[in-house]
């Protein structure tokens, strides 16, 4: 079953710009099926938290800051061989280069404002989820 899962943020760029429906509705339309979802307004520890594996990198600063300046909606999506599909379905970090189509390509500004998060493996996914959503707010 994990292998079916990932976890995904549509991030404060594409929420503050009017995307969260149009983000939804592709990964909808995609196949993905949306097994928990919240919209919530991440702290800055929460954030410093969430991105914890990043903390040596130079854009840590930046990322915190971005991921905390504004609501975010989290979800738990359900297909198979999820983060892999989700993962093509939104395209490379850096919307420059990612493919057309692409979640990231059509909503994505920059490589840190880049629309949308997605689990890069099943272990993630799980730990990802954990951090928002109990095991009750899943359906
Ligand atoms: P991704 O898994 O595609 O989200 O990309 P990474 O795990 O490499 O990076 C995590 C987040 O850090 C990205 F979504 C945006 C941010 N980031 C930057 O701000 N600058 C960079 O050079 C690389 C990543």
């Amino acid at each position: 079953m994990a292998g079916n899962r990932t976890f995904t943020m549509i991030k404060p760029d594409a929420v503050k710009a009017g995307h969260t429906g149009a983000i939804l509705d592709k990964i909808i339309k995609s196949g993905f099926k949306i097994i928990a979802m919240k919209y919530l307004w991440l702290s800055k520890e929460q954030a410093m938290a969430f991105y914890e594996v990043h903390k040596e990198r130079p854009f840590y600063g930046e990322l915190v800051d971005f991921m905390s300046s504004g609501p975010i909606v989290a979800a738990i999506l359900e297909k198979e061989n999820a983060f892999e599909a989700f993962r093509k379905l939104i395209g490379a970090t850096n919307p420059a280069n990612a493919e057309d189509g692409t979640i990231r390509k059509m909503f994505a500004k920059s490589v840190g404002e880049n629309a949308v998060h997605g689990s890069d493996s099943d272990e993630n996914a799980q730990i990802e989820g954990n951090f928002f959503f109990s095991r009750f707010e899943r359906f």
